[in-house]
């Protein structure tokens, strides 16, 4: 069988003194953390769109990276041997989940008919494929943004006929989803956002767009798909205000429209950023509110106020979104995606290995701190400290409505002045330094 990979083995874990770049150094799939292996807490998935798809293209130039697997020209040719060329590559890496968009798999055709049949033709392939390799489809997604057919949005599109074809490729999505097994099926929202108000009725659009998605569900139970729907937030680009612009935004649509039993959230670590948030804070609003799905492993940069999706690197960053998501219980449906690529300049296959062993090694790392975080109760036996008061007559009559604000009036003129209690960040932050 042809080889896309010819010179690289299968990686293997060697620990932090090995001197060889393509190991692991901390991500050991089968080592035990809190009772579970590395392997069941990460669910690590490579994303197609840009490990296999991505030219390094930018506003500024063509693309840089030139594949063997993306020479043919017949598009179907090339489909196939890339699909290939991927199955090689999760199993070298040993990750056992990937994600993709209708059209990464498949290129479209001159219709809708032509392009669903491409699309069956390939998926029939990667089913065969999973199965070989024991790979599973963390979630499938619909490209609804990069046809210029969609450059006024999908969902949220002035014309019902581009929301009609918008429907119609997300329908075929959900349902290969299902066909290969999905986990999960995630709406981002491409260009379901504005630009301007002089041309846009903003109230109109999001009732759109939440029909779209209750009709997705209602497809969903038809068809028998049990996989998780998650919506993926992000404040910008392409759009200037995208309508999912972060957690908060989502779950309150989603409240508005009765929705909110239908979805949980993606949480993207660079949209976070991108959004004035930290990545953890997504990720513990998302918790707090029975929603925390699936995360989108990538990393901005400071410097810049744009989407790079750069490979996690930040040990702070995994340690914090760790210590989240272990607070809550794990991840269930959902995994770590990296949704992240190559430098422009990074053009050697290689490339592809050292920044996902890059990210696995920082998310390694993270949940082994977080971890022993957790372990030794440090924040959380402080957090209790901090909040005691609420555990005693006066917090508790608040808590269970027992109180007005004639009560707390009273309560406070008896009382007097109360006492004010440091929050010792400063403190907090040298321990957790001691940690990492
Ligand atoms: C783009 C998004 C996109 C989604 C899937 O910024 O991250 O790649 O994850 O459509
Ligand atoms: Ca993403
Ligand atoms: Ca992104």
């Amino acid at each position: 069988m042809k080889t896309y990979f010819p010179n690289i083995e299968k990686i293997k874990y060697e620990g932090k003194d090995s001197k060889k770049p393509l190991s692991f150094k901390f991500y050991n799939p089968d080592e035990i953390v809190m009772g579970k292996t590395m392997a069941d807490h990460l669910r690590f998935a490579v994303c197609y769109w840009h490990t296999f798809k991505g030219t390094g293209s930018d506003p500024f130039g063509p693309g840089t990276i030139v594949r063997d697997f993306a020479s043919a020209s017949d598009p179907m040719v090339q489909a196939e041997e890339t699909l290939y060329a991927a199955f090689e590559f999760f199993t070298k890496l040993g990750v056992k989940f990937w994600c993709f968009h209708d059209r990464d798999i498949a290129p479209e055709a001159d219709n809708l008919t032509e392009t669903n049949a491409r699309l069956d033709k390939i998926v029939a392939i990667a089913k065969k494929l999973q199965s070989d390799n024991g790979m599973q489809l963390l979630w499938g997604t619909t490209n609804a943004f990069s046809n210029p057919r969609f450059m006024n949005g999908a969902g949220t599109n002035p014309s019902p006929e581009v929301f009609a074809y918008a429907a119609s490729q997300i329908k075929k999505a959900i349902e290969v989803t299902k066909e290969l097994g999905g986990l999960g099926y995630v709406f981002w929202g491409g260009r379901e956002g504005y630009e301007t108000l002089l041309n846009t009725n903003m109230g109109r659009e999001l009732d759109h767009l939440a029909m779209l998605m209750k009709m997705a569900v209602d497809h969903k139970n038809k068809i028998g798909f049990t996989g998780q729907f998650y919506i993926e937030p992000k404040p910008k680009e392409p759009t200037k205000h995208q309508y999912d612009f972060d957690a908060g935004n989502c779950l309150a649509f989603l409240r508005k429209y009765d929705l909110i039993n239908d979805f949980k959230l993606n949480i993207e670590a660079n949209h976070a950023t991108l959004a004035g948030h930290t990545f953890q804070h997504e990720l513990e609003m998302s918790a707090i509110n029975g929603a925390l799905g699936s995360i989108d492993a990538n990393r901005g940069d400071e410097m810049l106020g744009w989407d790079t999706d750069q490979f996690p690197t930040n040990i702070y960053d995994t340690t914090m979104a760790m210590y989240t998501v272990l607070k809550h219980g794990g991840l269930t449906t959902g995994g770590l995606n990296f949704d992240a690529k190559l430098r422009r300049a990074s053009t050697d296959i290689t490339d592809l290995f050292h920044a996902h062993i890059g990210g696995m090694d920082a998310f390694a790392r993270g949940l082994k701190i977080a971890a022993k975080l957790q372990e030794d109760g440090v924040f959380e036996n402080i957090i209790t400290q901090r909040y005691a008061g609420w555990d005693k007559d006066l917090g508790q009559k608040i808590e269970t409505g027992k109180m007005d604000f004639d009560a707390l009036e009273k309560f406070t003129i008896e009382n007097g002045e109360p006492i004010v209690q440091s929050g010792h960040q400063e403190m907090l932050e040298n321990i957790l330094n001691t940690y990492i």
